[in-house]
């Protein structure tokens, strides 16, 4: 059975782009039945952004809670959270070993998110995609699931299982795929057309969170940014905001963008919205109700995130004990020959 991976962080809660872009296809993956799916709240990446001690603890509690309610289901899926499971911070020593700099120094996710007080950036921020590379690796996962903005990464990871392999002259980690794929790959800001829906965004109203209630999608939606033009169709070069919209709408209502376009060809940007509102709150309100149903009950995400780690490590625990072979380290106690 091949094996998935893909990680969230809980830097903030999840929103609309995360659920679109990568979540939905969790799900789908999950219940396909051809998959061992694995999926993980990536706690140690948040830490490169996040250092507030009870911000970490309730948006970890609030993405378990939005990831079992969209559909992640614990007895078919292993869900846990990264910090739970030591063996992605060890493999990502190892592979730390392996990667040159250069390969970094070409992240443009660090360069954004570093901005130009570059020499102050954590050292954590620069080896993420390391860790992330570990994260895949310690499962050897074929399959990631993820949002176009993590193309780079993912074929980072590969070079990386690739250098491991050849380095050592083993053939022991196979090369992960991404798979990005649906309407709405890269959800955009409701702000800005050209920047992508964030969870670090300062604005709120630049994204749609699974805890938006019907009025304050119905907001967002009404103050997003439009044009003046009548009729809606996908330009994202010449209207990213109507394309964004558009894009968003076609993957909530499942359907293809060129159908949609047929369909708004003559409508207004503001009677467009108004179909987009009723769609959203029609697709994402059962998904906030079962969220703070299950928020009401930490102690059962606690459960299900230790049972979710218990799992996770008996997989990853006897990959990095071969890794630890593959590399020479010594076992404790065992004489070698
Ligand atoms: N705007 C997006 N459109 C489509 N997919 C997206 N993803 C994120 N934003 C969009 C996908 O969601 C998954 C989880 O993302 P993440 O939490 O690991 O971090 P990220 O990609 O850095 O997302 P954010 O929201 O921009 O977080 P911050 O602001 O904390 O960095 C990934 O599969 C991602 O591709």
């Amino acid at each position: 059975m091949q094996r998935v991976f893909s990680g969230i962080q809980p830097t903030h809660g999840i929103h609309l782009g995360n659920y679109l872009g990568a979540i939905r296809h969790w799900v789908r993956l999950q219940e396909d039945g051809r998959y061992e799916c694995i999926y993980c709240i990536v706690d140690q990446h948040a830490l490169t952004a996040l250092h507030d001690r009870r911000a970490m603890t309730d948006n970890t509690y609030e993405v378990a809670a939005a990831l079992l309610a969209c559909g992640i289901d614990p007895a078919k899926s292993v869900l846990f959270v990264q910090s739970h499971v030591p063996a992605h911070a060890q493999l990502h020593w190892v592979l730390a070993c392996v990667t040159p700099i250069g390969w970094l120094n070409r992240m443009t996710q660090f360069k954004e998110k570093a901005g130009r007080d570059r020499e102050r950036a954590p050292l954590g921020l620069y080896a993420y995609p390391v860790l992330q590379a570990a994260d895949i690796l310690a499962y050897r996962a074929v399959l990631v699931p993820v949002g176009e903005d993590q193309k780079q990464h993912l074929e980072l990871s590969r070079d990386i299982a690739g250098s491991f392999n050849r380095k050592f002259g083993v053939d022991f980690f196979p090369l992960p795929e991404p798979l990005i794929t649906g309407e709405a790959t890269r959800v955009m800001s409701l702000r800005d057309g050209r920047r992508k829906m964030s969870k670090s965004d300062p604005s709120d109203m630049s994204r749609i969170n699974l805890t938006d209630d019907a009025d304050r999608i119905a907001l967002k939606i009404r103050r997003a940014k439009s044009d003046s033009i009548r009729g809606i169709w996908y330009d994202p070069e010449n209207r990213p905001e109507a394309s964004n919209l558009l894009a968003i709408y076609a993957a909530l209502a499942e359907r293809p963008v060129a159908e949609l376009e047929a369909e708004f060809r003559d409508t207004l940007f503001a009677d467009f919205k108004t179909r987009l509102t009723e769609l959203m709150v029609e697709k994402l309100a059962p998904i906030t109700r079962r969220m703070r149903e299950y928020l009401a009950d930490r102690p059962h995400l606690d459960r299900v995130l230790a049972e979710g780690a218990e799992r996770a490590r008996a997989i990853a625990t006897p990959i990095l004990e071969e890794v630890y072979d593959i590399v020479g380290f010594l076992r404790p106690g065992r004489r070698e020959t």
